[in-house]
Parts: structure tokens; sequence; C-alpha cells
């Protein structure tokens, strides 16, 4: 049997799915293609960034999030912008790293479709001990006319509008995960010729697993339901493969990834000095949720509320947040339903 060796490459890919798409402009092929292109120059930048001292360490700057920003977070940011401005398909992004919606307000991009919610440089407080990090992005449609400013109300979509959304892990290796709503599909950077060549053509993640993804270092702030769960977890069933093995790098994107390929759960509850949650909706969990599903997982608050469902009423809201393989999501909320009042 003869094995294809032909390499596909991300644009060629986007083009290719574009296809399913009748009425597509190629616009939204075009902006993917942009966001591989800052990723590549993002990548270029991480990967030397022990040896350019100058990027790394903190930019002395309190960010919206009253968390320091690292240089490399501004430059991340940065980059993204400049890219999603140039690409013309783009008429405002919020981003992690900005108070506001940033907005293009040159002719092209006023007249532009497209609005991104980016985190651009997503567990950045791990670069400076060589931890994997990752960009997170996700594009809505624009509900306010075109010609006219974006507003913020253009953000504050449910996740279920998301027309694209995806993540690059800067890690061992580098790889652009994306969904346009047909599957999840992944493509690892071969430096050599400078593309995003096609790996995981159709990723679905294992219905359970074996691993949880938690920082227990806040055990005793977690609600009784998530205590429970997870003495589940460490409980001895070998019917059930348990006890099951802890992994938390502190990096959602590296956390995520693992999971989506090994089955796990990742959860970032409420607690009592987080009692929103800690991570951002709009460019956190969202496009973490829509890869989750297309890949055949789920993604909750915990307590029922499907994250793409959920109403945003902020840039910068923030949700408790489980997602993974779909039987540990959903037994994770057996018990947070069973001991909801404590
Ligand atoms: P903690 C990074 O700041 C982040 O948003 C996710 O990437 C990561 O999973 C989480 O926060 C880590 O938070 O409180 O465990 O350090």
């Amino acid at each position: 049997m003869s094995v294809s060796s032909k390499i596909l490459t991300l644009n060629e890919v986007i083009i290719q799915k574009q296809s399913a798409f009748p009425y597509a402009k190629g616009d939204l092929s075009r902006l993917l293609s942009h966001i591989g292109l800052a990723a590549k120059i993002v990548n270029s930048k991480v990967n030397k960034a022990g040896l350019e001292i100058s990027i790394l360490g903190t930019a002395d700057n309190i960010n919206v999030q009253g968390e320091s920003q690292q240089k490399l977070d501004v430059y991340a940011d940065e980059t993204f912008i400049k890219a999603l401005q140039a690409s013309g398909l783009v008429c405002g992004i919020a981003s992690e790293e900005n108070d506001e919606i940033v907005i293009f307000d040159d002719d092209l991009s006023l007249d532009s479709d497209y609005i991104v919610c980016i985190d651009p440089l997503d567990g950045s407080s791990n670069i400076d001990v060589n931890v994997s990090v990752g960009t997170i992005f996700s594009i809505f449609r624009r509900i306010t006319p075109a010609g006219q400013k974006v507003s913020t109300e253009d953000f504050l979509q449910p996740g279920t509008k998301q027309i694209a959304a995806g993540y690059v892990i800067y890690g061992s290796s580098t790889m652009l995960v994306y969904t346009t709503g047909l599957g999840t599909t992944g493509f690892t950077y071969d430096p050599s010729i400078g593309e995003f060549c096609l790996s995981h053509y159709f990723m679905v993640t294992p219905k359970t697993g074996k691993i949880y993804s938690i920082n227990e270092g806040n055990y005793s702030k977690f609600p009784n339901g998530v205590k429970q769960y997870l003495k589940y977890c460490q409980e001895e069933d070998k019917g059930s493969d348990r006890p099951y093995t802890s992994r938390y790098i502190g990096s959602l994107v590296a956390d995520f990834h693992r999971n989506l390929l090994k089955g796990g759960i990742y959860i970032y509850p409420k607690t009592a000095s987080a009692p929103k949650g800690k991570l951002r909706l709009l460019y956190e969990c969202n496009p973490v949720a829509f890869l989750a599903e297309q890949a055949g997982g789920l993604a909750t608050d915990g307590y029922g509320n499907r994250v793409m469902e959920i109403q945003p009423t902020s840039l910068h809201q923030r949700i408790s947040f489980f997602t993974g393989s779909k039987n540990m999501v959903l037994k994770a909320e057996e018990f947070m339903e069973k001991y909801k009042d404590e």
C-alpha cells in the first residue's frame, strides 16, 4: 500500500475545507492563514526566548487581569494585532492583554466581517522556565453593520456563534490546532520549510481517560463537589482504571492538548479566592470548548451549563471550566450536582 508522502500545508487544507462552504469567499481561509503567519513569528521568538534575555521576564506592567505582563505577552499581542489588521479581514479584536477592544478603523478593516478574541500567549509565566505555552483564538462574524467601527456588543456573542477557533502550542514541537465546525484538525510546524504541515487530520478525543488536570494547591478552596470528584479519581478501582494520574502543567493549552490526545479532564473550578473561576470565557474557554466538542469531548462550567451557550456579559468575564473526555466531564458533573449546596 503506497503511503502518501505528500505534505499538506495549513493553507492547502484550509482551502480544501473551504470547498465545504459553497458560498465562502475565501476570507476565512485567508484569515486563518494570517493567523498561521503570526504564529510562525511568535514561535520564532518563543523558541529563542532563552537566548534573548531582553525578551524574557516581566514588562513592568500589570494587565487588566491584575497579572504581571511578560515581555513575550506584549510581543505576542502586538504581533497578532499587526497580522490581523494587515489581513484587512478583521474589524477588531478582544485580547487578554488589552483592557478594551482594539478597533481597526482603516477603510478595509471597517468593511470587514470578522472579529477575533485572542489570548496571545497563554501560560506565559512558564516561559522563563521553558514550559509549553500557547496562543488561543476565537473568530466570529461581526453583528454590527460593516462600514462602522466595531463595538463591544460584537464580542459578547455566545460561543455557539464561533465561525472558527484554535490554538497554537509552542512546545517540544509547535502545533496549530483549529476547527471551523468540520472537526478538529492539527498541524505540526516544520521549521525546515517554514510551514505548518497536516499531522492530525481529524482529532477525536477518547470518551474517557485516566488523567485529571487541576491545581490541587487550591484544594482547600474547592467546592465540595470537586473535592469528592478528586477523591473518586484517587480511589483504587481496577474495573474503572482508577486511581487516575494527576498531570497539571499550569498552561491550559498544554494540559488541554495532552488530554485531547490521550483522554483526560481539565478543571479550573470556582474557588473561595476566585468565586467566578479564573479562566476567561471569550478567549480561553469558548475556543477550547469548540475544539473539545468538535473532537467528541465536552466543555461545561461544572454545573450542567454548556460553555458555548453561556451569554457573555463582559470582555474579560471568568467562568468555572470543566473540559475534556465526555464521560469524565459527565462524572465530575455528577459529583458537582450531588454536593452542589456544599
Ligand atoms: P494557576 C494561565 O495563566 C492560565 O490561564 C491557564 O493557562 C492555566 O491552566 C491556569 O491559568 C493556571 O492557573 O492558578 O493554576 O496557576
